[in-house]
């Protein structure tokens, strides 16, 4: 008898230790993490859904798992050009866009992808991320922005060789944004799309080549096509990764600091990777596809240079026409390439 009470005791005494051990859990832990989902619109591989991976693990891995990110790459759950909508609607908590399709939308970010000679996709990072800090334009009122990030410089990838200014006459070429206006300025056929309808229009002759940062050779295997690339490193194109507000509003405050913390480490992670990733893709064109690397000659690259110069004045004025500081604008991207290329 005296066992069996004895028992019964040690049972109860169990039982009120779990009851105490579980009040004493907190009670977002409790119920569980909280659960981002966030979206992006190129395939998998490409480099705005590896900084989405890499985002994901700090931020699972910092806020010791009390934060869970559900990734959508692809377009599964928002595509390129709904991106911030959808955001703001609250279709994906979080989203990765590409500011460059839109730049009537994002005029003050989309200053970065003017032809002033960025150097690489680490110093546009930097920049970018300093020159959203300092004007927090509008166009981001209604999200919280997480980081900010570039590609590289822009070069033509192309299935036929350019080596002159006669030679990119009238070739459709795909680009996006602002880079339009470049190629239109070289005399090439600008043919607009985002990166995501890129392969197929390659694949389906609608377009001969196409213009931006040298990673896609090897992450889309455009190199499979594009047996020559001109060597041009104009432009750089600007990301945002934005936070729907209430999604936002509702984290705890140290969540809150944790991703605060992580803007600029993100920032400058994402170029560096940008940079290592575009040497290591014309390593593999080359090796793998025979792809042919053109440096333009001194006196043709100042042909084509000197056709770029209008763009910077156009912008300027359509810039200072919408209320923004064009001028200084250009003034402060120059001096942050000087800062940020140290
Ligand atoms: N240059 C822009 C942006 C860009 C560069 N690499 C990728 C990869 C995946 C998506 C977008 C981009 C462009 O040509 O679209």
């Amino acid at each position: 008898m005296k066992y069996r009470i004895g028992k019964i005791l040690t049972g109860f005494l169990i039982i009120l230790a779990l009851l105490f051990a579980a009040a004493a859990i907190p009670a977002a832990v409790a119920a569980g993490p909280v659960k981002l989902s966030y979206a992006n619109f190129p395939p998998a591989p490409t480099f705005p859904c590896v900084q989405m991976e890499r985002w994901k693990t700090e931020v699972e891995k910092r806020t010791n798992n009390r934060v869970s990110v559900n990734t959508f790459p692809g377009g599964t759950l928002l595509d390129a050009k709904n991106m911030m909508d959808g955001v703001i609607s609250g279709q994906a908590d979080i989203g990765c866009l590409c500011m460059a399709y839109q730049p009537g939308r994002f005029i003050l970010t989309n200053g970065t992808s003017l032809p002033l000679g960025i150097p690489s996709a680490k110093t546009g990072s930097l920049i970018l991320w300093d020159l959203y800090k300092k004007y927090k334009p509008k166009s981001f009122d209604k999200v919280k922005v997480l980081t900010m990030f570039t590609t590289a410089p822009a070069n033509i990838m192309s299935k036929k060789p350019v080596r002159t200014l006669e030679d990119i006459k009238g070739m459709d070429l795909r680009a996006s944004g602002g880079a339009a206006q470049i190629l239109k300025a070289w005399g090439a056929n600008q043919v607009g799309m985002p990166m995501s309808s890129t392969p197929e229009a390659l694949q389906k002759g609608v377009v001969q080549g196409l213009f931006s940062s040298l990673e896609v050779m090897m992450d889309l295997k455009f190199a499979e096509l594009c047996k020559y690339v001109t060597m041009t490193d104009t432009v750089i194109y600007p990301f945002a990764v934005v936070i729907n507000m209430d999604a936002w509003n509702a984290l705890p405050d140290d969540v809150k600091q944790i991703m605060d913390d992580l803007g600029t480490e993100q920032a400058q992670w994402t170029g560096d990777y940008m940079d290592k990733h575009v040497n290591a893709s014309m390593q593999w064109s080359k090796k793998e596809y025979q792809v042919e690397f053109i440096t333009l000659p001194g006196p043709e690259k100042e042909k084509w240079d000197s056709l770029l110069q209008p763009i910077i004045d156009q912008w300027i004025k359509d810039a200072v026409d919408k209320g923004f500081p064009g001028e200084a604008i250009v003034e402060d991207i120059k001096i942050l390439t000087k800062k940020h290329s140290m």
